[in-house]
């Protein structure tokens, strides 16, 4: 019992401050909003969509992407993903709703258009219509669950009626396999897709700030929580302290 305490006193000292865990925050590296109203525009550099709009009684979803690989050293297991979004607007004559995070199965490309509402799409850029303008249409309008997004969220955030603030998908485990994933496979990162959780609902269409916000603050960023793998040398050090432990109290066996 009293070397068991020891070695787990010896392990908290020894264990470099990363093995105990760490956190980073990361900004969005790609986002963009789809729009059903304007099905061949673009909105890549303007505001996050997701519900159906008051204004047109039409769907807008939205892709939001983070590199992971870019602050978190391959190999780490990840503990805690939690993304945190700015709800900015809403229609003065709006539902309630909720939204919810589907893991994108499919690549697509951001654009840059600034307007509002969107713009016409460049060649290659995705919209409500076009995985890629010009080339390459979703399979159905918008994407298709189980197709190009998961057929089951990953995180449902709560229902917001008023006011506009801070919009959290708190950490689960879903969340966290998706941010896991896409460490391990980078290839197979394509992001979320944000969108509400009742699209059959007239005017529960909320605009979030996008990466592109003039506020920064505001930005979309993705907090994880993570415990890097060991290194070799780390590893040795440690099985040498245990090791030493070990032979202190069986000296015979040491010796042999
Ligand atoms: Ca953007």
């Amino acid at each position: 019992m009293r070397s068991t305490l020891l070695l787990l006193v010896l392990a908290y000292y020894v264990l470099p401050a990363h093995l105990q865990g760490a956190t980073v925050v990361l900004s969005a590296s790609r986002d963009t909003a789809l729009f059903e109203q304007n099905s061949n525009y673009n909105l890549g550099s303007n505001d996050l969509i997701a519900g159906v709009t008051a204004r047109y009684d039409q769907r807008a979803r939205s892709l939001i992407q983070f590199d992971v690989t870019a602050l978190i050293p391959a190999g780490s297991a990840i503990t805690g993903a939690t993304l945190e979004l700015n709800l900015i607007s809403q229609a003065a004559s709006h539902s309630p709703g909720s939204y919810q995070l589907r893991r994108f199965l499919k690549d697509w490309q951001e654009g840059v258009v600034t307007v509002k509402n969107g713009s016409t799409a460049a060649a290659g850029d995705s919209t409500w219509n076009s995985q890629f303008q010009g080339t390459t249409l979703w399979s159905t309008l918008g994407g298709q669950a189980g197709v190009e997004y998961a057929a089951t969220p990953s995180a449902v955030g709560t229902s917001v009626d008023v006011g506009a603030g801070l919009y959290s998908f708190a950490t689960n485990s879903a969340l966290i396999a998706d941010v896991q994933a896409w460490l391990d496979t980078p290839s197979a990162n394509y992001g979320w897709y944000l969108l509400t959780s009742d699209e059959s609902v007239w005017g529960n269409a909320r605009r979030f700030a996008a990466s592109e916000n003039a506020n920064a603050t505001l930005a979309p960023r993705l907090v994880i929580n993570y415990t890097a793998a060991p290194e070799p040398s780390h590893g040795l050090l440690l099985l040498a302290g245990i090791g030493g432990l070990v032979c202190r109290r069986s000296r015979r066996r040491c010796q042999a």
